[in-house]
């Protein structure tokens, strides 16, 4: 059965309107519809987030079919207790409870399925206090205070030492990980980290990129579907394009306006890959209004990103032409993909050296098993030889000497 939604949301700033489409397109995706929303312009954060009279008014207004009230902002114990009272017959989850529901309906790695099962015990422990707080004043089930507080303290510790255990194993997981990024960085192959929002088109490019690559690699291709948080999991693949440099490129997770800090924190180690990553691609999605905002939010996950690394790429452009000066791409029909490639295999390459010449199949075959310091340009096969133009790394001469005879060149 369809779950019903009312979403109650202090109305604090212009990009309000956005952030509740945001929050309606998540409930969605774990079967809460949400045609009501009430919100209300508030100076100050009040206890129960929206003013009494406003509570009020709601409880008495309000359909009955509704099943969840949503709220915007993160609640506090203390908020919750207090909506209870209003809402007794009503779930009462926050964007955060929202976010974590369907992290857990995604998960399907080891880490983050540990990742999703912290931030359901954090939250668990964030709302003890409230729950007994509650259960006190009601006086349930002839349960003193002081027993009551007791309880909490057994809770709380129970909670932190399964927090400890989870903690633990990602940990190790973490180790994991990283043993497999050194190995990485030990072959030095450039790697490009793609970044967004979530449905900006992540996976759609790296599949896109992967269906240009030499052999067939659609047994490579990554999930991409029209719903927020498809990828739960970083996807790092081989991008091998004929005539280009091939590189390795990371799909991360999916962010969303302000993301609750727990998120981030549990996630930490997919955007840390954009530290480790030679280039950021910051995707944007070009069809929704928020594209500037979209950019301010990737920048604040990785607040240590040197400028030099970051590229800004609009995606969705069929949807929504832009007039700027960055990149537009379509991701889903391959417009521009190509000219990205360039940009990437510029960067990866600006300081090789092209070198034209003639050699055997013995000899292009050698270049060709050199992939990350010569990328092969042009061939155009003879009579006697091979004519060949190759971009190759300046302290390769080795290589060099393969292409340079009396009528070759060196251009840098
Ligand atoms: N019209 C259009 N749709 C696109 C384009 N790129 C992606 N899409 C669609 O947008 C939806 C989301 O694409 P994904 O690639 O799954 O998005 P994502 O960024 O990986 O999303 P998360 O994994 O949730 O972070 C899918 O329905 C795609 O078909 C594009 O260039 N144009
Ligand atoms: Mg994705």
């Amino acid at each position: 059965m369809k779950h019903i939604g009312l979403i109650l949301a202090q109305d604090l700033s212009v990009d309000t309107d956005l952030h509740l489409q945001e929050l309606k397109a998540l409930c969605a995706t774990i079967d809460i519809e949400v045609p009501f929303v009430v919100t209300q312009k508030m100076r100050a954060r009040k206890p129960g987030l929206l003013g009494q009279g406003k509570l009020s008014e709601i409880k008495l207004a309000m359909d009955e079919r509704v099943t969840h009230i949503i709220t915007l902002q993160t609640l506090s114990p203390n908020d919750r207790t207090l909506l209870a009272e209003y809402f007794p017959n009503q779930i009462i989850m926050d964007k955060f409870e929202v976010v974590v529901t369907i992290f857990e309906k995604r998960a399907s790695s080891t880490l983050s399925n540990l990742q999703v099962k912290l931030l359901r015990l954090q939250m668990e422990y964030a709302n003890l206090a409230g729950s007994y707080e509650s259960y006190s004043k009601q006086g349930g089930g002839g349960v003193s205070r002081g027993q009551g507080e007791q309880q909490l303290q057994i809770d709380r510790r129970h909670l932190s030492r399964r927090m400890i255990e989870v903690r633990n194993k990602i940990e190790k997981e973490h180790k994991k990980n990283e043993m497999m990024t050194q190995r990485r960085q030990k072959n030095s192959v450039f790697t490009v980290s793609l970044v967004g929002y979530t449905n900006a088109g992540k996976s759609t490019l790296l599949n896109s990129l992967l269906s240009l690559s030499k052999e067939s690699k659609v047994n490579k291709m990554v999930e991409s579907k029209n719903q927020v948080f498809s990828s739960l999991d970083t996807a790092t693949r081989r991008i091998e394009i004929p005539f280009y440099a091939p590189f390795l490129l990371i799909d991360t997770v999916g962010l969303i306006h302000e993301c609750p800090a727990e998120l981030v924190e549990a996630f930490k180690t997919t955007m840390g890959s954009l530290d480790e990553a030679d280039l950021v691609i910051a995707l944007i999605d070009a069809s929704r209004q928020d594209t500037q905002a979209q950019l301010e939010t990737i920048l604040s996950y990785a607040p240590t990103l040197d400028e030099d690394k970051l590229l800004v790429v609009f995606n969705k452009c069929d949807l929504n032409p832009l007039n700027t000066n960055h990149l537009c791409i379509s991701a889903k029909n391959g417009d521009s993909v190509m000219q990205l490639v360039e940009i990437i295999d510029d960067r990866q390459t600006h300081d090789y050296i092209l070198v034209k010449g003639e050699c055997d199949e013995s000899e292009v075959g050698q270049l060709f098993q050199e992939t990350i310091d010569c990328v092969i340009t042009k061939l155009i096969k003879g009579t006697d030889s091979i004519y060949c133009e190759a971009k190759i790394a300046p302290h390769r001469k080795d290589l060099m000497a393969i292409l340079v005879t009396q009528n070759t060149s060196i251009r840098s």
